[in-house]
């Protein structure tokens, strides 16, 4: 085998963010670009002899080529073997659940996740550890560190692995196995489901839509709710993953989701709406003309956890970013187990699942998931779901109000103000730090600050701090304002506003969440003066 020794000008804007590194497709077409920074991960992480690797991406443009590069370059540079999925497919949490079974030496995942694909849109690609998750902030600081300073990869010359076919061919000396993407990660759902009772439920005429978004997870839902789940053929739309997506932007909300949106709060509408996004990590739930927020599902999956097989004997603990609500901490109060808070992004939940402190994880963001894998899993949450509901026999929305009789309403929502110019994104924020010496004390109406900080966060397993979290704005009664800078856009910048009222009061709870959110709206704009220094007036997507 030989092995070829590229030079290469290294880049300096090769900083994995939120979730990896994810930059316009164009970007990753310029020449070496993603050679260079995948020769700083093989680097960084120092691959051991004989060592597998998992490969494999959410499909989107530029995902096949991508592979073809990375697998000559893993040879290369001494891996003995890389297991791919089919057609390059692996979503985010099935690549993380290979990883786990086969137990490989991590994985390349190539997605852009939510972002749109195609060849004006966006790429992506992380490395995942052994233990299935995002790598840590030390690992990708390293991988940043290596990528500024390299000046040569490594490759060889070698034939195009055909990605259709399964079973084993060789590249160099390394082999190339390519594996069903969905069998291993729809046995570990059947591990953790009750399959039967979904079935029955299924069977009595229940009816659900979820929408693929023309991303990764059609192949997935298709095989499981459909074939072994006995959902009616249909019952899962824009189900063949395109490399643009079919144009849309593969984000599971109110806004990117309308066609689910639409069909859910129509007459006639299906028991159950649910979506996923681009690799599969979201989701989306929906009951008939009824929206679940992302922080709600992870209360109501903790509280009812014990339903699912695979729970069955309870859960160790919770953990959730900072911006998602206190709607589990709860839940979790109530069960007599500890919730963490962390920054938001998955990679700070693994040291706890790792740690057994915790079972499950939520973000805000449309991510839930639990230490089945090391990733958040659209799918899993809408299988979690559906066990629940062929339990308890009740709508979402019962479910929802028996909730909140119990535990409270944590009313909640984010507004994101998507691609404004990276300075007044900047002015935001510096206004409202700025603010944050004379906030606590201050009155705004029946609103009270009690403190305000710049979150920040130390792993309670390995020490590590990470500061720069977000800028928080908590009231006597617990209610908040978070301001945050996104780490996942590629254009400008996007700030995100989070918003959380408590309402104990069950005859008000089932209000309209802007309008229970009125005040507090009103008080971030008074701070931030965010509608003046953007000019707009009102964000680009609301939650
Ligand atoms: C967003 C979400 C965050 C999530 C991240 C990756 O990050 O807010 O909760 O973990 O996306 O999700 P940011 O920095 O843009 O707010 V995924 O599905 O894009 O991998
Ligand atoms: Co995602």
């Amino acid at each position: 085998m030989n092995v070829r020794t590229v030079t290469t000008t290294p880049f300096n804007d090769q900083k994995p963010g939120t979730s990896g590194l994810r930059k316009k497709v164009a970007v990753f077409q310029t020449p070496n670009y993603l050679e260079n920074f995948v020769q700083a991960v093989f680097d960084t992480i120092e691959v051991p002899a004989g060592a597998t690797l998992t490969l494999g991406g959410d499909g989107r443009y530029l995902n096949r080529e991508a592979i073809q590069v990375i697998l000559r370059m893993a040879a290369a540079n001494g891996f003995a073997k890389v297991l791919v999925g089919q057609g390059g497919i692996l979503s985010t949490p099935a690549a993380s659940c290979v990883i786990r079974k086969y137990r490989t030496f991590g994985g390349l995942i190539l997605s852009a996740s939510h972002n749109p694909g195609g060849p004006e849109g966006d790429f992506g690609i992380k490395y995942n550890t052994p233990n299935g998750g995002p790598a840590p902030e030390k690992i990708t600081d390293a991988i940043f560190a290596r990528s500024k300073v390299l000046s040569s990869y490594r490759t060889i010359d070698a034939p195009q692995v055909d990605l259709d076919r399964p079973g084993k061919q060789a590249v160099g000396a390394m082999v190339v196995e390519v594996i069903d993407p969905v069998a291993d990660y729809a046995e570990l759902m059947d591990t953790l489901f009750d399959f039967a009772a979904i079935r029955t439920l299924f069977a009595g005429g229940f009816a659900i839509c979820f929408d693929a978004m023309h991303a990764v997870t059609g192949p997935y839902a298709k095989e499981i709710i459909e074939r072994r789940l006995g959902a009616p053929a249909g019952s899962v739309i824009n189900g063949v993953p395109l490399e643009d997506f079919g144009g849309g932007h593969p984000d599971p909300n109110l806004t990117y989701a309308h066609e689910l949106v639409e069909i859910m709060f129509d007459i006639g509408a299906p028991d159950l709406g649910a979506a996923s996004d681009g690799d599969g990590d979201r989701n989306m739930i929906l009951g008939r003309g009824f929206f679940v927020t992302p922080s709600d599902s992870l209360a109501v999956i903790a509280a009812n956890a014990t339903l699912a097989p695979g729970y069955a004997s309870g859960i160790a603990g919770i953990a959730r970013s900072m911006p998602t609500s206190a709607a589990a901490d709860r839940v979790a109060k109530r069960l007599g187990v500890p919730c963490f808070e962390t920054p938001t992004g998955w990679k700070f939940f693994g040291n706890l699942m790792d740690a057994g402190q915790v079972t499950l994880c939520g973000e805000e963001s449309f991510g839930t998931g639990s230490s089945h894998v090391r990733e958040k899993d659209g799918l899993w949450a809408v299988l979690f779901w559906l066990n629940i509901l062929a339990k308890r026999r009740q709508s979402v929305e019962q479910i929802l109000e028996d909730h909140w009789a119990v535990f409270g309403r944590n009313v909640y929502s984010r507004h994101d103000h998507e691609a404004l110019p990276t300075e007044i994104a900047n002015g935001i924020m510096d206004q409202v730090r700025g603010a944050f010496a004379a906030l606590p004390g201050k009155a705004f109406g029946n609103y009270s600050v009690k403190v305000c900080d710049d979150f920040s966060y130390t792993d309670p397993i390995d020490g590590s701090l990470s500061t720069g979290q977000g800028l928080r704005i908590i009231f006597d009664d617990g209610s908040r304002i978070v301001f945050r800078l996104s780490g996942t856009g590629t254009e400008g910048a996007t700030l995100r506003l989070y918003l959380e009222a408590f309402e104990g009061d069950p005859s008000r709870q089932r209000g309209d969440a802007q309008l229970l959110l009125a005040d507090l709206i009103a008080i971030a704009d008074e701070i931030s003066g965010l509608k003046a220094r953007s000019g707009r007036e009102r964000p680009t997507v609301i939650t």
